[in-house]
């Protein structure tokens, strides 16, 4: 299998160049110009926003699978940045699927990587969320996303291209931004462990229930899902089991070296927060056999290990 990753600069690609290599498959991707892939494989400049330079690229390349990451994948961004985000996040992927439709081989299948959060304002008791949930976006990032994965079903009906669309739920694991919960706290711990901070976390509201899985395992699903997949169907990938964010703050500081004191900081709280965000896997599970395999606790483990060599080496 020859796989293009489009968008592998950022922390999912590569962990996913990662996993398709060490299936065997034959890996190419891209980046921003400026950007950097940290993983060996053959990797192109491309700007999905230069809509002319794709269909080349592809015919170039002709993979088997196009694994469609790129995108403006942060929430905060997109309430600064709506056009931009819109810009990237839509017209980006009319974009790639229009080039799809153009390009030499016919029988490639993509992946268009889309979010849980485009469920949105999910109604009470909701959970555990089936993919024919209604959405409900909350912020400007989920609604591109959302119009993503409405995007993919139209091509696959219209022109019987071989599309299939996730919606990933929280992923984390080492090297993920500091932005979020867990790679946030370990962290703090790493630095307060090497007193270059105090012994004290900052922290917003713990009693939300997410639902988290390591990114390995997500990878795990998009390798799956690129041969096993239903074409035109969309995919939840993510544990199915929801923990509540002060599980999350407990466990790291479980692991921590040294006693650390928790604060509350009111701007980490944030006014709309929903109480339970928790999708129902068993789609994806019939369909690919896939289920997160990687504890929590040793995600949490490994994050933690990251930011304490990240520390020593600054
Ligand atoms: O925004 P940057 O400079 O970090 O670059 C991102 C890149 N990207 C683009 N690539 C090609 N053409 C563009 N016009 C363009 N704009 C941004 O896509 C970044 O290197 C990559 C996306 O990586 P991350 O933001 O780190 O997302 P992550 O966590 O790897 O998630 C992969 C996918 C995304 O579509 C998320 O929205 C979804 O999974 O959950």
């Amino acid at each position: 299998m020859r796989a293009l990753i489009i968008g592998a600069a950022g922390f999912v690609g590569g962990y996913l160049i990662r996993e398709l290599r060490s299936a065997g498959w034959e890996v190419c991707a891209t980046c921003l110009p400026g950007e950097r892939v940290t993983e060996d494989c053959p990797v192109h400049t491309l700007d999905i926003l230069a809509k002319d330079s794709i269909v080349p690229l592809i015919d170039e390349i002709s993979p088997d699978v196009v694994y469609h990451l790129a995108a403006q994948s942060s929430v905060s961004v997109s309430w600064k940045k709506p056009q931009l985000t819109a810009e990237i996040n839509v017209v980006g992927t009319i974009n790639v699927l229009e080039a799809l439709r153009n390009v030499q081989k016919k029988d490639i299948r993509t992946l268009l990587i889309g979010s849980g959060e485009e469920y949105g304002f999910i109604r009470e008791g909701a959970c555990p969320l089936t993919e024919s949930e209604p959405l409900s976006p909350g912020n400007i990032y989920a609604a591109t996303k959302a119009c993503q994965g409405m995007l993919g079903e139209i091509y696959a009906r219209a022109y019987k291209m071989d599309i299939v669309m996730v919606r990933a739920f929280n992923h984390s694991g080492p090297a993920q931004a500091p932005i979020f919960v867990i790679s946030d706290f370990c962290r703090q711990i790493a630095e307060a462990e090497a007193g270059v901070r105090p012994a004290e976390m900052s922290v917003g509201n713990l009693s939300a229930k997410r639902d988290f899985t390591d990114v390995r395992d997500v990878v795990r699903a998009y390798r799956l899902l690129g041969g096993k997949g239903v074409s035109g169907r969309t995919y939840n990938v993510g544990r199915g089991k929801a923990v509540t964010i002060q599980y999350i703050l407990d466990t790291a500081l479980s692991f921590a070296e040294k006693e650390i004191t928790v604060k509350n900081d009111p701007a980490r709280m944030r006014a709309s927060d929903i109480p339970l965000i928790e999708p129902d896997v068993s789609r994806i599970f019939e369909d690919t056999g896939w289920r997160a395999e990687i504890s929590m606790e040793q995600t949490i483990r490994d994050t933690l290990d990251y930011w304490r060599a990240e520390i020593r080496e600054a």
